[in-house]
């Protein structure tokens, strides 16, 4: 019987996956924890927990307890966030990496899921159909902290047998929980301001194309690549995965064709340059050739989604 432990379980992925895994594993078989509470239909639905991803001693005692066999760790700070607080953002995103490596390698975890990014990428990588092994020299300390990270994760499988797995997540939109601090956000913001407002001021120029996933597809991706047999997980470091690839002008226009009066003005601000630093399209075919994986969401269908999803969450 697998007993999952998700950390993180309140943010943008976790409030998603945790009721997806759930939904395979069943509902007490799936530990959501966070250091602050999650939505209402996780602490309802199964076991939740208020937990430290730093605290090494509780995390050790909640794996032993509840003989945990999956771990997703998810708790990180964000690509923007992290610019203002760069040494304590590495703190935490490395420390809480490399203490759930050490206690899955020590109580034998069976596989492990830490979610990668583009951000490992830099301004001297391929911006187009970035592949997945190519020049990787990122300026941002997220960017850092994720190659660290993809470097110490194939390490813990190489040298400890640890099945590890991870993905270079794009930038992601949801309407469940709204992201926090990522260099992406405004591709959700922009659906809510619509929404309260029909106006948005935009902190990337309308011309940014970055890489980007519904996250649907996302939490397909992330299922699917932990059930594959771990012989058919070749990348121990991390996944390219694609989705579709928009600028802020091609999301204003999609949202146009629902709210015709909508207005977007620009105002870069700092995430400009980390935006500029990243790909803007991302070749995935060492994933796709994995398992057929495959997105469904284009940008007219998850923008007719997120519209409608969002009014119905403020009630609009
Ligand atoms: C961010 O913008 O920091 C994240 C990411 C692309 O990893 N959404």
């Amino acid at each position: 019987m697998e007993k999952i432990l998700v950390i993180g379980a309140s943010g943008q992925i976790g409030s998603e996956l945790v009721m997806a895994l759930r939904k395979v594993y069943g509902d007490l078989n799936v530990f959501a924890t966070d250091i602050k509470d999650a939505p209402r239909d996780i602490m309802e639905s199964g076991p939740f927990q208020i937990l430290d991803a730093l605290d090494d001693q509780q995390l050790t005692h909640f794996v032993v307890r509840h003989k945990i066999t999956h771990i997703y760790h998810l708790a990180a700070v964000l690509s923007g966030n992290a610019e203002k607080i760069p040494l304590k953002a590495w703190d935490i995103n490395m420390r809480s990496l490399l203490s759930l490596l050490e206690i899955s390698r020590e109580c034998k975890v069976k596989k492990v899921f830490w979610p990668s990014s583009i951000a490992v990428f830099g301004p001297s990588t391929p911006r187009e159909n970035t592949p997945q092994y190519t020049v990787m020299e990122p300026t941002t300390v997220y960017g850092i902290s994720k190659l660290a990270g993809e470097r110490w994760m194939e390490y813990y499988n190489k040298r400890y047998c640890l099945d590890v797995r991870s993905i270079r997540y794009p930038g992601l939109i949801s309407y469940k929980t709204e992201a926090g601090g990522g260099t992406t956000d405004y591709a959700v913001e922009i659906y809510y301001e619509a929404i309260k407002s029909k106006k948005y001021e935009c902190f990337l120029r309308e011309d940014t194309y970055l890489p980007m996933m519904f996250m649907e597809d996302a939490i397909n991706a992330t299922i699917e690549l932990m059930e594959l047999p771990a012989e058919k997980v070749r990348i121990r470091s991390s996944y390219n995965v694609a989705g579709i690839s928009f600028c802020p002008n091609d999301v204003a226009n999609a949202i146009r064709k629902h709210i015709p009066d909508f207005e977007i003005t620009y105002n870069p601000d700092f995430r400009q340059a980390i935006a500029d630093s990243w790909p803007m399209s991302i070749d995935d075919s060492y994933a796709r050739a994995n398992d057929g994986w495959k997105h469904m969401y284009d940008l007219e269908l998850m923008t007719d989604v997120m519209l409608t999803e969002i009014r119905k969450k403020l009630h609009l």
